[in-house]
């Protein structure tokens, strides 16, 4: 299968849940600005919505949509989805609301001028934060398991990071703990975002001091 993607956009949910299912994927970067991917063909003639992710399965079946996909792959290895009779109702429910709620308020960071519109979107990404908050029960959203939702939840706390949107000490430290996954280490640096130190040997140290 291959997950069309642009670094560090949503996409870097389904290559992080791809990565902890154990799934060999391609991956074909896009340019979200020219639509045009890596190997030089227009991505709207692959997705005529134009955005990313897109996943594009062996028998030639496309899966849109972020929240789809996360499922689909949740579908494929069951322990990235919660457990119990209404864990499958559980993920989407949750997927839902990080995709119409939380990753919607991010949107006037990138399509909005006016410095006003920006403060309120850090207000209203702020406040939807301190609400999801409440379902980070032990280690993760569905407890001590990570899913599928801890993905896209982890690249929706990267933006916000990066947009200076305040964060409690609880959710810095649920980010950390999601950063130190290998598989989203992994991720990060196939996607160029994450520059691991060098193994340190005593040359290294000496070339470091
Ligand atoms: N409804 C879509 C939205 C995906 C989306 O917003 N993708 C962004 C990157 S995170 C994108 O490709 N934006 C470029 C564009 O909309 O032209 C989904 O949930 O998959």
């Amino acid at each position: 299968m291959k997950l069309y993607y642009a670094p560090g956009a949503c996409s870097l949910s389904g290559r992080i849940s791809l990565h902890e299912a154990g799934l060999a994927a391609e991956f074909e970067r896009v340019d979200i600005k020219t639509k045009t991917t890596e190997h030089g063909y227009d991505y709207t003639a692959i997705n005529p919505r134009g955005y990313v992710p897109l996943l594009v399965l062996d028998d030639g079946n496309a899966v849109s949509e972020n929240t789809a996909i996360l499922e689909f792959i949740a579908g494929m290895d069951a322990s990235l989805a919660p457990g119990g009779p209404l864990g499958r109702t559980r993920l989407i429910e949750m997927l839902s609301w990080l995709s119409t709620e939380l990753h919607v308020a991010f949107k006037p960071f990138w399509h909005s001028e006016g410095e006003a519109e920006r403060a309120a979107a850090s207000e209203a990404v702020a406040s939807r934060l301190a609400l999801i908050e409440a379902h980070i029960n032990e280690l993760y959203l569905f407890g001590p398991r990570f899913t599928v939702a801890d993905a896209y939840l982890f690249v929706m706390l990267r933006w916000a990071q990066a947009f200076g949107v305040p964060m409690s000490a609880a959710m810095l430290g649920y980010f950390e703990r999601v950063a130190e996954r290998p598989t989203v280490r992994q991720a990060l640096v196939e996607e160029g975002l994450f520059t691991p130190l060098p193994s340190l040997d005593s040359s290294s140290i000496e070339a470091l001091i």
